[in-house]
């Protein structure tokens, strides 16, 4: 069987990507079971720009196909901040936590329907040789005015859908992994992968 790996170093991200990936006829590695591989700097503009580096790298290093990944949440209030710096947001070091509560404090008395937000994933796949294809999802949702629910990581506990009434992190993986910017990107790279399995 082809080997993937899948070009994370966060576990969170990893654990709903391998879920998505379920089914296909592939050896799913993580970039951890690869002890040599540099940290790949997130300098890009875009989040394209990042996941088409990470996975171009981690492929030409290790030999391998791999799938790169590059996600975040725009905040249309804050004119798309945090975007691609999402996981830095508050700082280089910055916990989800910090992260949350910049977020919130910078958008003090902005009123539900300002709070418009979506969360973007493009996934990226390259071989040692190259760039094979890009794909993009978006789940759009609202900035909550205070974090809720226990499930996921990152911005879960303040995006808010309204079709549901909860969070992210009140929804919980399952219906998550059915309607995340992750699972939207992951649709169509199923149907790219195709090409190359
Ligand atoms: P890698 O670069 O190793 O993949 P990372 O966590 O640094 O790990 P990103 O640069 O893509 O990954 O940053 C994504 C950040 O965006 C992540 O740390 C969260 O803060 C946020 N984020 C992305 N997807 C999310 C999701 O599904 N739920 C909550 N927050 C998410």
């Amino acid at each position: 069987m082809k080997k993937l790996i899948i070009g994370t170093r966060n576990p969170k991200k990893r654990e709903e990507l391998v879920k998505l990936l379920e089914g296909l006829p592939l050896d799913i590695r993580s970039i951890e079971d690869y002890p040599g591989l540099p940290e790949v700097e997130e300098d890009g503009k875009t989040f394209r720009e990042n996941a088409v580096k990470k996975a171009a790298t981690i492929a030409r290093l290790a030999g391998e196909l791999v799938m790169g990944e590059d996600s975040g949440l725009e905040v249309d209030a804050l004119n798309g901040v945090p975007g691609v710096r999402s996981a830095r947001y508050a700082g280089e070091k910055a916990t989800y936590e910090e992260n949350n509560r910049k977020r919130l404090k910078a958008m003090e008395g902005t009123p539900l329907e300002r709070r418009t937000a979506r969360f973007c994933c493009t996934l990226a796949l390259a071989n040692p040789e190259g760039l094979l294809f890009v794909v993009e999802g978006q789940c759009e949702g609202f900035v909550s005015q205070e974090p809720k629910g226990e499930h996921g990581f990152g911005y879960d506990p303040v995006f808010y859908l309204p079709d549901y009434g909860k969070t992210f992190a009140e929804l919980g993986p399952t219906v998550k992994n059915q309607i995340s910017h992750r699972a939207q990107a992951l649709k169509k790279f199923r149907e790219r992968l195709k090409q190359f399995i």
